[in-house]
C-alpha cells in the first residue's frame, strides 16, 4: 500500500470506490398524514382531503370553537356522503385507500365507494411548513439532497458517514426516526445505487418501509413492474409501448436497444433501454429554492416622483417586467410584491403587499408594487428603485388548479394604458 492511498481507506469520503447509495424518500399520505396531527382522533379512519379552497371545517370549528382541535368528537366532521360539487381528492389516508380512493378521483365518485369517509380541506400553507421541516432534518444528516417538490427527495448516501451500512438501510432507518421525532410524520425510502430505482423501491413498502435494491435485484424486483412505474413513462409513452405488446419493464429490457430507438426515437429509445436495465446516472442536484427574486436600478442623476414622472413609471414598468420574466423563466410564483427605494440621502425604505393569489403577471406585479408606492414618501428625489417578488413556490407545486395563473395572464405585457391613467401617485 502506497501512502498516496491512505487517505482514501481512512476517510470513505475521498474513496472513490464506494458504490454509489442513492435514497428517494417520499412522505406517507401526506397532505392527509399533516392534518392527522391537529386531528389525532381521526387515526384509523378513512379521511380524504380534498374540495375546493373554501373551508369545509369552518363550520366545525365555529361549532367547537372552545374545543381543543383533538378534542372535537369524530361525528361532528363532514363525510363524503353529504359531498355534492366537482372537487377532486388530492390525497387519501390509507385506510380510505382500501376502498380504491385515491388521488386525483373526483370526490362524487369517492363518495360511492367510501361514504363514511370524512373530508378535510386542503391547507396548502401547512404542508409547505411540515415540508421545509421535514427536508430540514434530513439536510442535517445527508446534506446532499435534492428537491423534488413537496413530499418527496433524492439523498446521495455515498459518502455519508454510515450511508453504506447495510446498503444504506441504517442511515435510511436513522432519517426515518429523525424525522418522526421531529414531526410525527412517517415517510418511506428506497435505496439504489441510482435515482431511477431508488424512486421506484421508495413505493415496495408503503408507507413507513424501506427498501435496498441493489443491481443483482433487476430481474426479480423490476423487470415484473408496469412500464409506468419508470419515472419518466407518462400515459401517452405507456399507451405506445402497450400497442406494440410491451407492458412490463422486462419485455422492455428485452427488445433490441436498435429497435427501440428506431420505434421511439433515437433518444427515448436509448432511455428507455435504459431505464429498463436500471442504468441511470444522473447526480443529486442541490439546489437551495430561491425566497424572493427582485429586480433594481441605480438611476444616473436622483430622479423626483413628479418632475421626472415618465422616466420614473417607465423604469418602474421595466423591472415589473424583468422580475416576471425571471420568475416565468425559472418556473415560480410569489405572492408578496415589494418595492424598495433609496432617497438622495441614502435613506432606504420598503414596503410590500400580499395578494391572495401566487402571480408572476407582470401587470399584477406593477399594480401591486404601485399601491406599496402610494404608502412611502414621495417628496424627496430617489437615487434607486427595486421591485421584488416574494413567497415564492414552484409554478408547479402549487397547490390547486384556481390559484394557478391563467397562461393568458402570465404572459399578458405591462399595457400602456394601465401606466397614464395612474397619476402621480405615479405608480
Ligand atoms: N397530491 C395532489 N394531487 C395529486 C397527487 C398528489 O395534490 N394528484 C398531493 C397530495 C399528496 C402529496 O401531493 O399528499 C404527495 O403526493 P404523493 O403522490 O406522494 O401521495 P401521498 O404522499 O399522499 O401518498 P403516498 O403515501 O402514496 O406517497
Ligand atoms: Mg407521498
Amino acid at each position: 500500500m502506497t501512502a498516496a492511498h491512505l487517505p482514501a481507506l481512512l476517510d470513505p469520503a475521498t474513496d472513490p470506490a464506494l458504490p454509489r447509495r442513492i435514497a428517494h424518500l417520499d412522505m406517507d399520505a401526506f397532505y392527509a398524514s399533516v392534518e392527522l396531527l391537529r386531528y389525532p382522533q381521526l387515526r384509523g379512519l378513512p379521511v380524504v382531503i380534498g374540495g375546493g379552497r373554501r373551508r369545509l371545517d369552518e363550520a366545525l370549528r365555529e361549532e367547537y370553537a372552545e374545543t381543543p382541535l383533538a378534542e372535537i368528537p369524530v361525528r361532528a366532521f363532514p363525510v363524503l356522503k353529504d359531498y355534492v360539487g366537482r372537487g377532486v381528492i388530492t390525497t387519501a389516508t390509507y385506510p380510505a385507500r382500501q376502498f380504491g380512493v385515491g388521488s386525483a378521483m373526483g370526490m362524487m365518485k369517492a363518495a360511492r365507494l367510501c361514504p363514511q369517509a370524512i373530508l378535510l380541506p386542503v391547507d396548502f400553507d401547512q404542508y409547505r411548513q411540515f415540508s421545509r421541516r421535514f427536508k430540514a432534518v434530513i439536510r442535517d444528516i445527508s446534506p446532499l439532497m435534492e428537491d423534488r417538490g413537496v413530499d418527496e427527495v433524492y439523498i446521495d448516501f455515498t459518502d455519508v458517514p454510515g450511508g453504506q451500512r447495510e446498503g444504506g438501510r441504517v442511515l435510511a432507518r436513522l432519517i426515518q426516526k429523525s424525522i418522526f421525532d421531529a414531526t410525527g410524520l412517517t415517510c418511506s425510502v428506497g435505496v439504489a445505487p441510482n435515482k431511477l430505482l431508488a424512486k421506484m423501491a421508495s413505493e415496495f413498502n408503503k408507507p413507513n418501509g424501506i427498501s435496498v435494491v441493489g443491481a443483482d435485484d433487476l430481474q426479480a424486483l423490476i423487470w415484473p413492474l408496469a412500464c409506468r412505474k419508470i419515472n419518466g413513462v407518462g400515459p401517452k409513452a405507456d399507451e405506445k409501448l402497450k400497442a406494440r405488446g410491451i407492458h412490463l419493464i422486462g419485455e422492455l429490457a428485452a427488445r433490441e436497444r436498435d429497435w427501440l430507438m428506431q420505434t421511439f426515437g433515437k433518444r427515448h429509445g436509448a432511455w428507455l433501454h435504459d431505464a429498463a436495465w436500471g442504468r441511470d446516472d444522473r447526480p443529486v442536484v442541490t439546489e437551495s429554492e430561491p425566497v424572493s427574486m427582485s429586480r433594481e436600478t441605480t438611476f444616473d442623476r436622483d430622479l423626483h416622483a413628479v418632475q421626472d414622472k415618465a422616466e420614473l413609471g417607465a423604469v418602474f414598468t421595466r423591472l415589473c417586467e424583468q422580475v416576471a420574466a425571471d420568475l416565468q423563466r425559472k418556473g415560480y410564483v410569489g405572492k408578496t410584491i415589494g418595492v424598495k427605494l433609496r432617497y438622495d440621502d441614502f435613506r432606504i425604505v420598503t414596503r410590500d403587499q400580499t395578494l391572495e393569489a401566487w402571480t408572476a403577471d407582470a401587470a399584477t406585479i406593477r399594480q401591486t408594487a404601485g399601491q406599496c408606492l402610494k404608502r412611502v414618501d414621495l417628496d424627496r428625489r430617489m437615487r434607486l428603485l427595486g421591485v421584488r417578488v416574494g413567497s415564492l413556490v414552484k409554478t408547479a407545486e402549487m397547490p390547486d388548479p384556481a390559484s394557478k395563473p391563467a397562461l393568458a395572464s402570465v404572459k399578458r405585457p405591462v399595457d400602456a394604458p394601465d401606466l397614464k391613467v395612474q397619476s402621480l401617485s405615479l405608480f
